[in-house]
């Protein structure tokens, strides 16, 4: 009989929760940057290990909301620790507990549910006694399930978090296809790609602005090409100046770098066209939150 478990992973912003996902299925699903708030929407990612199917659910990170667009962030947190088998509490183990994770750490812990602790990026770390105090002091709030102490950068503890999962796995039939490692459309993965480069190469609330929509992807009939073009939203006409730079080397320095991570992706020549536009505040407006995929309400 197979055998399935379904999991969350939550908790603070910049813990690393994309990282350990995109670790665990072996591909990059889920963008990575050194900002908050890079990832906006629930992701799944599937791990098949022999009969069992790992569910990995990834979610926005925990802040204070400053608009629409992060309230709906922190409700998809919400709706992704119910019926589940378990939550990864995954937290920075060089930062203190905050009010948001407490918050979160005790609804987990009302709701019964096995709470793995994982503590990353202990590479940080000059000293691993350094890691004692800071299991006190999550162990002091809540009862946990087990505490592991990983750093993704340096793949070390992952197997282990793996290990742990599979344990809380039940006999089931699997909801995948046992190839699938993502729900996410093709043309989702593509602008979050392009997303994350933006996110890394500017500053302030530019990056944070910052919607992609997939116009196009389609493959050539006559060549082994696939021409993908995108629109990048930003939030103010001065938004759009930055983004496009100074004669267009931000925006080429931007694609150039999504262009070549699609073309490891996909595994194929890609040709991207990729234009600016500005929608006024749309972190603030429903409709455009809804028609940029970041909301289902
Ligand atoms: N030093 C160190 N950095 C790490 C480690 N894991 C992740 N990072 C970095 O931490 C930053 C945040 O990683 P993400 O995976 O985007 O974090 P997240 O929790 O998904 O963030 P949000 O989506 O904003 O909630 C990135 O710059 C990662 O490269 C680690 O083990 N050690
Ligand atoms: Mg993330």
């Amino acid at each position: 009989m197979s055998r399935t478990a379904f999991i969350t992973i939550a908790g603070r912003t910049n813990a690393g929760k994309s990282s350990l996902l995109n670790a665990i299925v072996g591909e990059k699903i889920a963008s990575v940057s050194s900002k908050p708030q890079t990832t906006r929407t629930r992701i799944t990612g599937i791990r098949n290990i022999d009969d069992v199917q790992l569910v990995f659910f990834d979610t926005p990170g925990l802040h204070k909301p400053v608009n629409k667009l992060s309230e709906h962030m922190l409700d998809t947190v919400r709706e992704s620790v119910s019926d589940i088998d378990a939550v990864i509490f995954m937290a920075d183990c060089t930062k203190k507990i905050n009010e948001s994770e407490l918050k979160l750490l005790k609804s987990l812990n009302d709701s019964k549910m096995p709470v793995i602790l994982v503590l990353n990026k202990i590479d940080l770390l000059k000293n691993m006694d350094e890691i004692a105090p800071v299991i006190a002091d999550f162990t002091s709030k809540i009862k946990f399930h087990a505490v592991i102490p990983v750093s993704i950068k340096e793949n070390n503890g992952i197997d282990i978090v793996i290990d742990e999962i599979i344990k809380l796995s039940s006999e089931s039939v699997h909801y995948f296809p046992d190839d699938m490692i993502t729900d996410q459309p093709e043309k989702v993965l593509a602008g979050e790609m392009i997303r994350e480069k933006l996110l890394e190469l500017l500053q302030d609330e530019v990056p944070h602005g910052i919607a992609v929509g997939v116009e196009e992807m389609k493959e050539r009939d006559d060549k082994d090409i696939l021409d993908i073009s995108a629109v990048i939203y930003c939030e103010k006409e001065s938004h759009k100046g930055i983004i496009i730079g100074k004669g267009g080397s931000m925006l080429k320095k931007a694609s150039t770098a999504a262009r070549i991570e699609l073309e490891d992706f996909f595994q194929i020549k890609v040709n991207l066209k990729c234009w600016v536009k500005v929608k006024e505040d749309w972190r603030n407006r429903e409709g455009l939150i809804r028609s940029f995929g970041l909301s289902d309400k």
